[in-house]
Formats: C-alpha cells, structure tokens, sequence
C-alpha cells in the first residue's frame, strides 16, 4: 500500500523505504499505516496463545461475542447462558458510523444499544430503515452542543436503572466551508464545544456509572480521525490540526474573550474539526492514565477509515461530496463504507481481542485491527493533561 501512495506524494513529502528503523516510521507513515504496524495486525491471532494476552482476556462468556478469534468456539456452553446483554451508549447513532455501529451491535442479540441523538424522529426512522429491532435498541435525547442536555441525558439514563458497560463518543459536526463561527449554548465555538466539551462532560459524568457496572469488558471509546494526526499524508492537507498553547480554550473559545480557535488564531471551521479530533484522542489517553488502572475500564480511540458518504460532509459544497467517495475510492484507497466501518467500530466495542486500554485503533487493508501511531501532538501527554484540566473548568468540572 505504501508503495500505491508514493505515487500519489509530492516531493516534498518523504516516504520511508524498506529497511527503516521503527523510528522514522513513526512520523513518515502514510494513511496512518506503518509497515511494522502492519505486520503486528497480520500476527494478532498468534498473540491468542501469549500469556500476556490470555490474561487480559475477559473472563466469562464475552468471548462468544464475536467470530474473529479462536477463544471464541472455546467457551464453555454453560457460561453463555448467564451473560447478560451488554448495553452500549452511542452519540450520534442517527446516521453514518454511529448508526452502522448500532446494527452492527445489535444484530448480534447481544447488545442493547441506547442511541444518544439530538434529534429522536431522524434516529427512529434511521432505526427502521437499517432494519434494527425494537427491543435492541432505546432512543435518548443528547444534544452535546447543550451542557444542560448532557446533564439532563446523563440524569435520565441513570434513572432508566440501566448498568452501562460501554460508552461510545461518537458524534461530530464539520463546518468546513463557515466563514464566521457558530456556538453551542454555552458560548463555545460548535466544533469543538459539540464534538470534545460536549463528549468530555458527558463521558466524566458516566465514569461513575461504567465503573461499577459488572460486565466482563467496560469500555468508554472515544473516535478520532487520521486528519488529526500530522504524521500521515491526511493530517497534513491545510489546514492542519494545532492546539498551540491552547490560549484561545482557556479564554473559553469565544469572540468575547479571546477567540473560537483553541490556538487562539483566526475562525477556521475545517482547522477546528480537526483541533477537535486532538482533543478527542488526547482525552482518551488522559481517561487511560487516570483511570484505567484503578477502574480497569478500557479506554480506546480509532480511525475507521474514510467513511466518504457519511453526513460528515453535508455542509460542504456539492462539489466536494461528488468527487470525494471516487477520490478516497480510487486514489487513496482511504475509502470503507458505512458498513464496514460500523463493523470496524462494533470490533472495539466487543472484542474480546480488543481489551488493550490507551490504544488508537486502525484497520489496514485487509481489514485486520492494528495499534496505529499517533502524532507528536496527538500523544503529547502534557498537552494532554492542561487540556483535561481547563476543559474541567469550561465545563463545570473543577
Ligand atoms: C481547505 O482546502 C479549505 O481551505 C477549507 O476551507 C476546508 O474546506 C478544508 O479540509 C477541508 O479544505 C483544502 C485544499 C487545499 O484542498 C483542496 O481544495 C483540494 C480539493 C480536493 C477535494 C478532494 C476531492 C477531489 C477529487 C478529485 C478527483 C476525482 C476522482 C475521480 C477520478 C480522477 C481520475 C484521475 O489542499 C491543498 O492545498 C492540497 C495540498 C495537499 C497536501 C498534500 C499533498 C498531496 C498532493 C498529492 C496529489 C494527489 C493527487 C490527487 C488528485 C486530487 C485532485 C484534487
Ligand atoms: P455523520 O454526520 O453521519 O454522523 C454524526 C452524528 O453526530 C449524527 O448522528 C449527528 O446527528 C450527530 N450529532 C451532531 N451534532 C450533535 C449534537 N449536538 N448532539 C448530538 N448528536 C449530534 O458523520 P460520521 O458518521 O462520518 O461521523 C461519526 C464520527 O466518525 C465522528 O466522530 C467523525 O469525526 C468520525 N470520523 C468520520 C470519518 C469519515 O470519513 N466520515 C473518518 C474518521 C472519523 P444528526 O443525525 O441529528 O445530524
Ligand atoms: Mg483527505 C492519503 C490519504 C488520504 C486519506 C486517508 C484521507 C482521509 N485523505 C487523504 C488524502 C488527501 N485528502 C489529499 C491528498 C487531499 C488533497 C487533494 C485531501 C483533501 C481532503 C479534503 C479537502 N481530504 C479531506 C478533505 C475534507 O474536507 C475532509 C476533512 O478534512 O475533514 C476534516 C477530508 C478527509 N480526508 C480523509 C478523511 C478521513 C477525511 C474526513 C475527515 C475526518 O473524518 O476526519
């Protein structure tokens, strides 16, 4: 694959050739994908009989869950019989990967999926059209650009009685074409106030609740994007992701303030998306050295792929959405459906070979799971820290 993108490369970008040290991988890998990466996802089955891995496995029967590893036909009968359905949170379950995740998941009988969306007549019909059954899903209202709905989402779900043994933090919105910003009701820059704030309060509310659930594998998944990260030939199309020294998040992402960019530069809708992205993966890495020691929770983030035909780009041109599927189809190769995807992202909600916490989780092409690099930015775990803790403050934490 590397080889079918060189000639995609400009000059100016480097591409690493056979022999290289792991460490010029890091930062030269394209579409997210080191060739050492990839070898680690070819061997993943081999690592079924390593001892390090068969300890990490879930007890019970999780493991009849999904059909991609041996463990699976070993379970014993009996055991299956007393596992519970697992129950799955998904933001923005109304369409696009968060939707294809949910049937994924349900189709299995599994799970039960609570489908957090802000609008419930979309996500019902978006139900009856994937053909999802009634009593494998419930609707909830969430609107993330609202703190007030999160609370009041978060309150409602813990009065259902519900154990929640999976959190998925799903939704984005992409402004890539606004000149001017846009704010959530609490004044933050939309794309970063929905897609990170919005997440960040929401998934420290349910901590408590996933914590004490009793389900062999309690995970809180947090989707990021390759577009984040510098290190791939995505992550460097302009405008790139840079959280900077974060003035414009401390002065609360406003005009009045400062400004609506985290770097506190100039409005750009695409470069906030993305800046959201970075805060997405930096929070789970933060999630993971907080919390998932004590808590034993897994903590994992993931590029699915280039889902072209998504929602995703319904606020940019025309244009765009024609020609970008056949551009990501043919010339990157970056392309997945919404199927595949979904089935990408059912993976790290229960497999049972996906227990890793602190991973960003890719797919190479032959569509086999490997622990991906993230940028210098994207793993800068000081950055990450400040970033959790003026989030914190903006959002009523601290
Ligand atoms: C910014 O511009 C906007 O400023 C911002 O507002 C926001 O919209 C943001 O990310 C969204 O974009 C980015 C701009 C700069 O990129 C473009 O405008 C390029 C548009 C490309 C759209 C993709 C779909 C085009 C598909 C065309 C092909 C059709 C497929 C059919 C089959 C064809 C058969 C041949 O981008 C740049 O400045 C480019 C710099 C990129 C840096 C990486 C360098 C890689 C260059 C390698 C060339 C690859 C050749 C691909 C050809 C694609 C042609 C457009
Ligand atoms: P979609 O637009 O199809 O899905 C986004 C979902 O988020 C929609 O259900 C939308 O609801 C929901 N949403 C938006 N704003 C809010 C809000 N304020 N409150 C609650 N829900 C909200 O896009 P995708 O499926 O492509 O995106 C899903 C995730 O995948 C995102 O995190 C994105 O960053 C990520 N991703 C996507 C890629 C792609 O190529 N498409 C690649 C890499 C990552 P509604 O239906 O009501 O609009
Ligand atoms: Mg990108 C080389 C592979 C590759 C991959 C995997 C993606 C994914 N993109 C790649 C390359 C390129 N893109 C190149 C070479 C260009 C310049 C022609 C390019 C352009 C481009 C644009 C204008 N790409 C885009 C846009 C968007 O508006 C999308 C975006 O950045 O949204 C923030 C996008 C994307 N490209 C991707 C993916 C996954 C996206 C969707 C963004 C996301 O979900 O994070």
């Amino acid at each position: 694959m590397a080889l079918q993108a060189a000639s995609l490369l400009p000059s100016a970008i480097s591409i690493h050739k056979e022999g290289k040290s792991n460490a010029s991988l890091k930062e030269t890998s394209l579409f997210g994908v080191s060739a050492s990466d990839y070898l680690k996802a070819e061997i993943s089955p081999l690592l079924i009989g390593n001892k390090e891995f068969r300890r990490k496995l879930p007890v019970g029967p999780i493991i009849a869950q999904t059909a991609t590893t041996p463990a699976i036909s070993q379970a014993p009968p009996e055991a299956k019989k007393t596992l519970r359905k697992g129950n799955v949170i998904i933001t923005g379950a109304s369409s696009g990967l968060g939707l294809a995740t949910a049937k994924a998941l349900a189709e299995t009988g599994k799970w039960h999926v609570i489908m957090a969306c802000r609008n419930f007549l979309k996500a019902e019909r978006a139900t009856k059209s994937a053909g999802i059954s009634k009593e494998n899903y419930t609707i909830m209202h969430l609107d993330l650009a609202s703190l007030e709905s999160v609370r009041q989402f978060v309150d409602n779900f813990q009065r259902s009685g519900r154990p929640l043994d999976v959190l998925v933090c799903n939704a984005a919105v992409y402004l890539p074409i606004a000149k001017e910003p846009t704010f959530t009701a609490e004044g933050f820059e939309l794309s970063v106030g929905t897609n990170h704030l919005g997440h960040f309060l929401l998934s420290r509310l349910l901590l408590e609740g996933l914590k004490q659930s009793d389900y062999p594998s309690k995970r809180l998944i947090i989707v990021g994007s390759i577009t984040g990260n510098t290190n791939t030939l995505a992550g460097n199309v302009p405008p790139k992701a840079n959280l900077g020294d974060l003035r414009g998040l401390v002065g609360g992402l406003n005009v009045l303030n400062s400004s609506p960019m985290i770097d506190g530069g100039e409005f750009d809708g695409a470069k906030a998306y993305k800046d959201s992205k970075v805060c997405n993966m930096l929070t789970m890495q933060e999630f993971h050295r907080r919390f998932h020691e004590e808590t034993g929770i897994t903590f994992a983030s993931l590029y699915p792929g280039c889902i072209a035909t998504t929602g995703l780009f319904r606020e940019h041109i025309p244009l765009f959405r024609l020609l970008f599927p056949p551009f990501q189809k043919y010339i990157t190769k970056g392309y997945v459906s919404e199927e595949e995807a979904g089935k990408r992202l059912a993976q790290v909600v229960s497999d049972p070979s996906l227990t890793k916490s602190g991973v960003y989780w890719s797919w190479n092409n032959n569509s086999a799971s490997f622990e991906n690099q993230l940028s210098k930015e994207a793993s800068d775990a000081e950055k990450a820290r400040r970033l959790w803790e003026i989030s914190e403050k903006l959002v009523g934490l601290a």
